[in-house]
């Protein structure tokens, strides 16, 4: 009980709040840039000086911040508080102790979780997910991350990595993913492959209005774009999103058919898409899950937006805290 400090490490933004833990409450949420090309030692301090502009914000003490809980966009060890190895996020973050570096810079006692993780436990306590004992969590951004509560306990695994769902294999043949395996999830589904999809579609010379939308500057193309171009009709646009949603599909079936959880919940920003991609990612799972009775599975939009993040990282340090 009491105030703690949440953080999501993103490869755009740093956001960070004081959370009642209780409540769940955000308080003097503050976005700045990650500027992560800059290096980790710049990151870092960027990060502790944020921390202590938002405590001064809130009118509080550093002593009445008991934690600070940061989510990482990849593996650490939330043991030592070392990042370990994150793909999506430039520059060198192999074996960096970002925990024990803001400790030291904010004389408060810092843990790290992974991003997605901290977004399924937020979304547990305070969003979708409230009053579930099982649920597994999808967040569909730049990558793709996953969360799983069973028992209403995260899943961790035996060393922390449990739940990295983006990397699971959907297509044996497919494409090589950043993390070294080949037809990862997130090589369909994630904000970079359906921009890489239309890409291609237009150099492969497709009927489609997405060169045009953004007036053939390629530079400018987003999943926003493609995503504009499948409401106006465009066929190419729309199964670029039809094809990202059967990957899904898969994905969560085989989630699934492993957990039988009570919900999936769906976040990040492609899940903005709605139906575009939910209706072939149900078609997908209908078409593989059998031996589980879909209609006790509710499948749901995530709720908190970009504050799940925040609140499941503080959450965490909370939970470490008090061990
Ligand atoms: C990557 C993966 C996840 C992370 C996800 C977040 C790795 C192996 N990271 O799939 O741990 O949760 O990205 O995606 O390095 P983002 O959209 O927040 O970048
Ligand atoms: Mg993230
Ligand atoms: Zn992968």
């Amino acid at each position: 009980m009491g105030y703690f400090i949440g953080c999501d490490l993103g490869g755009t933004n740093l956001r960070a709040a004081v959370v009642n833990s209780v409540t769940g409450e955000v308080n003097s949420l503050t976005i700045i840039p990650t500027m992560a090309h800059e290096g980790y030692e710049a990151v870092l301090l960027r990060m502790a000086n944020l921390f202590k502009d938002i405590i001064e914000k809130s009118k509080l003490k550093s002593d009445d911040i008991q934690g600070i809980g940061i989510g990482v966009p990849g593996m650490m060890d939330f043991e030592s508080g070392l990042t370990t190895f994150i793909t999506n996020l430039p520059g060198h973050w192999i074996n960096v102790p970002v925990a024990p570096i803001i400790k030291e810079k904010t004389g408060i006692p810092a843990f790290l979780i992974n991003d997605v993780r901290a977004i399924t436990w937020g979304e547990l306590k305070f969003g979708a997910g409230k009053g579930c004992q099982s649920l597994v969590c999808y967040a569909l951004g730049t990558g793709i991350g996953g969360g799983i509560v069973v028992n209403n306990q995260l899943v961790l695994g035996n060393s922390g990595q449990a739940g990295e769902l983006g990397h699971m294999t959907v297509d044996p043949n497919g494409p090589l993913c950043n993390c070294g395996n080949h037809g990862c999830l997130e090589q369909y589904s994630s904000g970079p492959a359906i921009k890489a999809a239309a890409l291609k579609a237009i150099s492969h010379g497709g009927t489609t209005i997405l060169g045009e939308m953004v007036g053939y500057d390629l530079n400018k193309m987003t999943p926003e774009v493609v995503y504009n171009a499948a409401m106006k009709g465009d066929t190419i646009a729309r199964t670029i999103y039809e094809n990202a949603g059967y990957y899904l599909g898969i994905a969560i079936a085989n989630s699934i058919v492993t957990l039988e959880p009570q919900k999936i919940v769906i976040g990040g920003g492609i899940a903005q898409a709605g139906e575009l991609l939910f209706a072939p990612m149900r078609k997908a799972i209908q078409e593989r899950v059998f031996l589980v009775p879909m209609d006790r599975i509710e499948i749901v939009q995530a709720e908190l937006g970009n504050n799940a993040g925040v609140i499941g990282a503080s959450m965490w340090a909370e939970n470490r805290i008090q061990k």
